[in-house]
């Protein structure tokens, strides 16, 4: 069954009860507690609550899917979770099923006019099920039917029509196995998500640091003198990040806070691990807040980078770390020869901030001995974005921010195990290395040729050339670009399977045949195995790799956990004879495990040292010794050509972003309660002054139209509300705006979609009735933060 045109009804208009407020300027506290538990025992009771939250982030318990943001690793509280978190777990709790029956009384037409508020609540996945090319409903399928379905199509085409699709869930011994899997059909079409998410800070991190990862550990975030949080809302997709910035600032470090959002959790957190926090005024947290524009942060980190190099020429020997700079890095002379001259014009109009604002930031920056940038998806998913951080990382190079105390750069992970899944192999960019290092364990002949990433994969897509698309875990079609086109893609394939936890959109927009494969989650127990229980691991945003193991009895007896999920889709595509023992990997993931320490660089003793309480830290060379393994030796300056985002006449900058209640594409409820806005997903929120000289008005109900290299992309029925967010830069909710995002906007390099970067108009939804709303004046909020 096709159906193109429509866009996805990711959130219906009509069912909005949208209400406006100013945003608020304080993140957690009793508030989030209370949403947090009255969320988790809607959906799974009060026991099995009381059991999943009590494990959480716990030694021996499971790791919150929540984010990448580590555990601590002394004293943990005993509730080391946050409202996110446990709403999110809440999610994968719930004992809604959704089996055969569902199935049975909703056909695919029906299901695709469905919302995904609606389908993602529908329950858990309880059983496999199937769809053939000609039926319009999904039914029953053994495990064992399903398996020698994907085989037979695996072997009835070549490995490059093969694409596997990883989301960052996955949990360390799943992804090993799982690009064991692709590689041995013969592939290197491995596309995740992080191609979506930070592809763009390990593309500018590997030449310049030599290492696509963070250099700075919990200890540092509490012990640095400055903490800039650059293009993150941590107050709802990293809320314990919080905690860390308020011991930060509790033992008087400075965070500087560059976003063209007053987001809530910069300003002040309460704690609500604490007596005071649930009921006091909790910690002040940014001491700046640089409102950047939309795709500004080049322009100011060059800016800042000119003005270090300034201080030092007039004071010299005290800005600028010359020993480590001579020592260990290349290419400073013609930095600082870039950095000589600054046009103030320019820089003003490109991040929207006063010279002023910037010298000030500056100073902060060169009173500071010890400075961390933390960044996510502000800065990763515009076209410079790659040259954004490489900026970022001269000036911590500048001041020698490496491999001491307190300093270095964060990129912030977004799914839990985002980075584990690259460690581990997924990468469709694979190195030598890794590939001589599998054949050699394995006794198998990796494919040398590059494969897929996640917009080349839909580009494979639109041209026919993909016949079996896997995808574990995710929801690729809402979550890459290009909506209409994406789904369209999908539809031609000749056999998609989905190993999911719950329905989404992808198992709607299917392949001619599809397969569902219903799969157990962090929380589940995972315990059908000779060897009786067994754990998995993952490794957080800042290299600690620790166990995770679920507990609760999973809501049907038909789930399989992921690793065998994984181990029979290989055995049923690549026969008995294959050299790979898929069946003694399964039964025991230790056997997965002493592979990966054969295999992978930092897990040797792997089995022995995931057993430690708090598992273990993998080498980073910056951090560990104060070096860089780039090919050549050391730390790397480089130089960018500056460049921002200039929309053509008539048009403003839209960014996305992720609400408060919402997982990615899965949604909790309707709200975003720390930006003051409730009741509804598709608004648009755009600066007063603009509103008036585009000539609308707050709560216009218009249709938005993106254009990229003279081609429009439409999405209809947004509401625009007057906020408090910079100038010239407007803002929409993912994934309801990615059917605006061009396949071809991507930054450079990293090819990561430009869903922060995109050239937008409206336009007036005539002869319409205005939709019930409530808005406060938002005028007054822009300057009151
Ligand atoms: N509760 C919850 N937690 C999550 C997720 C979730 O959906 N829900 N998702 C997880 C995932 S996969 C990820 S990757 C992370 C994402 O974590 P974030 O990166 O915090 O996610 P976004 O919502 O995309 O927010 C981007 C922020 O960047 C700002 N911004 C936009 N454009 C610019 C710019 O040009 N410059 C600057 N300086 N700032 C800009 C936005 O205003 C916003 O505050 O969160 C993870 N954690
Ligand atoms: N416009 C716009 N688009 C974006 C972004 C943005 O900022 N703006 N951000 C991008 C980013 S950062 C990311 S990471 C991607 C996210 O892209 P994905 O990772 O593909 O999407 P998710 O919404 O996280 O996936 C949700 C689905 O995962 C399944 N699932 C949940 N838990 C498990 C599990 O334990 N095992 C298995 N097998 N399945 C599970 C459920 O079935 C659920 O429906 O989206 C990207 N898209
Ligand atoms: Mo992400």
């Amino acid at each position: 069954m096709k159906f193109g045109k429509q866009p996805a009804p990711v959130t219906d208009i009509n069912e909005d009860k949208l209400s406006v407020h100013k945003p608020k300027t304080e993140a957690a506290g009793l508030k989030a507690v209370t949403v947090a538990l009255e969320r988790a025992v809607a959906q799974a009771g009060v026991n099995r609550t009381a059991r999943s939250l009590l494990r959480l982030n716990q030694r021996g318990g499971f790791d919150c899917p929540g984010c990448a943001w580590p555990e601590s690793d002394k004293k943990r509280k005993a509730a080391e979770f946050c409202e996110n978190g446990a709403m999110s777990v809440a999610e994968e709790n719930t004992l809604r099923t959704v089996g055969a029956e569902f199935w049975a009384r909703h056909s695919i037409a029906e299901l695709a006019e469905k919302t995904e508020y609606w389908l993602g609540n529908q329950g858990r996945l309880s059983e496999p099920v199937v769809i053939r090319e000609g039926e319009t409903h999904y039914s029953p399928i053994s495990w064992a039917g399903a398996f020698d379905l994907i085989g037979e199509h695996i072997r009835a085409t070549t490995p490059d029509r093969c694409v596997f699709y990883t989301s960052g869930r996955t949990a360390n011994e799943t992804a090993f196995m799982y690009q064991l899997f692709a590689r041995s059909v013969g592939t290197n079409n491995l596309p995740d998500c992080s191609n979506m998410c930070h592809e763009s800070s390990g593309s500018a991190l590997n030449p310049t640091i030599g290492i696509g990862k963070g250099t700075v550990s919990l200890d540092d975030i509490h012990d640095a003198e400055l903490i800039f949080v650059i293009g993150q809302n941590p107050g709802t997709n990293h809320p314990r990040m919080l905690s860390a910035l308020a011991e930060c600032k509790d033992k008087g470090g400075k965070v500087v806070a560059v976003n063209p959002l007053p987001e809530a959790g910069l300003f002040n957190f309460k704690d609500p691990q604490t007596v005071s926090g649930l009921v006091g005024n909790g910690t002040p947290l940014a001491d700046e807040f640089l409102q950047i524009k939309v795709g500004g942060d080049l322009a100011l980190f060059q800016a800042l980078g000119h003005l270090l190099l300034a201080a030092e020429e007039q004071n010299p020997g005290t800005v600028v770390d010359h020993d480590f700079i001579n020592a260990q890095t290349d290419g400073f002379a013609a930095y600082q020869q870039s950095r000589k001259e600054l046009d103030w014009d320019e820089t003003e109009k490109a991040t929207g901030l006063s010279r002023r604002q910037i010298e000030d930031v500056a100073g902060m920056l060169i009173r500071s001995k010890a400075t961390i940038f933390c960044w996510a998806l502000g800065v990763t998913q515009q076209p410079h974005s790659v040259d954004t951080i490489k900026e970022m990382v001269n000036v911590l190079l500048l001041q020698g921010n490496f491999g001491k105390p307190g300093a270095g750069a964060c990129p912030v992970r977004g799914h839990s195990n985002v980075q584990g899944d690259r460690t581990m192999g997924i990468w469709e960019k694979p190195q030598e290395w890794l590939l001589e290092a599998l054949d050699g364990e394995f006794g198998i002949q990796s494919p040398r040729h590059h494969g897929y990433d996640a917009v080349e994969s839909m580009d494979a897509f639109e041209r026919n050339e993909v016949d079996v698309f896997v995808s574990m875990g995710g929801n690729f079609a809402l979550a890459c670009s290009d909506t209409e086109a994406l789904e369209a893609g999908m539809q031609r394939i000749g056999l998609t399977v989905h190993i999911s936890t719950k329905p989404n959109r992808s198992h709607i927009v299917h392949g001619r045949t599809s397969l569902i494969l219903p799969t157990l989650g962090r929380t589940d127990k995972d315990d059908k195995h000779p060897g009786g229980a067994q754990f998995l691991s993952v490794e957080d945003s800042m290299s600690v790799v620790h166990s995770t193991q679920g507990r609760l009895a999973p809501v049907s007896d038909h789930l399989l956990a992921e690793p065998v999920i994984v181990a029979r889709m290989a055995a049923a595509a690549l026969g008995p004879d294959y050299p790979v023992d898929w069946k003694a990997m399964a039964g025991d993931y230790d056997v997965v495990r002493d592979h990966i320490s054969r295999v992978l660089p930092g897990f040797e003793n792997f089995n022995e040292r995931i057993r430690h309480k708090n598992g273990f830290v993998l080498p980073n060379p910056p951090r560990d010794t104060r070096s860089f393994a780039t090919d050549i030796g050391k730390g790397r300056f480089t130089v960018s050509p500056l460049e921002y985002l200039t929309p053509p006449p008539g048009h403003l900058v839209l960014q996305t972003m992720r609400s408060h209640d919402q997982y990615n594409t899965t949604f909790y409820g309707l709200d975003d309660r720390y930006r003051g806005i409730s009741g509804g997903r598709r608004v648009i929120p755009v600066h007063p002054g603009d509103l008036a000289e585009l000539g609308f008005a707050d709560r216009d109900l218009v249709d938005v139209v993106s254009t990229f290299q003279g081609n429009d992309r439409r999405a209809e029925k947004f509401r625009l509300v007057a906020y408090p967010t910079a100038k010239g830069c407007a803002a929409a909710y993912f994934p309801e705006a990615n059917a605006l995002v061009h396949k071809e906007n991507v930054a450079r390099v990293s090819n990561t979609p430009g869903f922060k970067a995109m050239f937008v108009r409206f336009e007036p939804r005539t002869g319409e009735t205005e939709l019930g709303v409530e808005s406060a004046s938002l005028l007054e909020a822009a300057t009151d933060v």
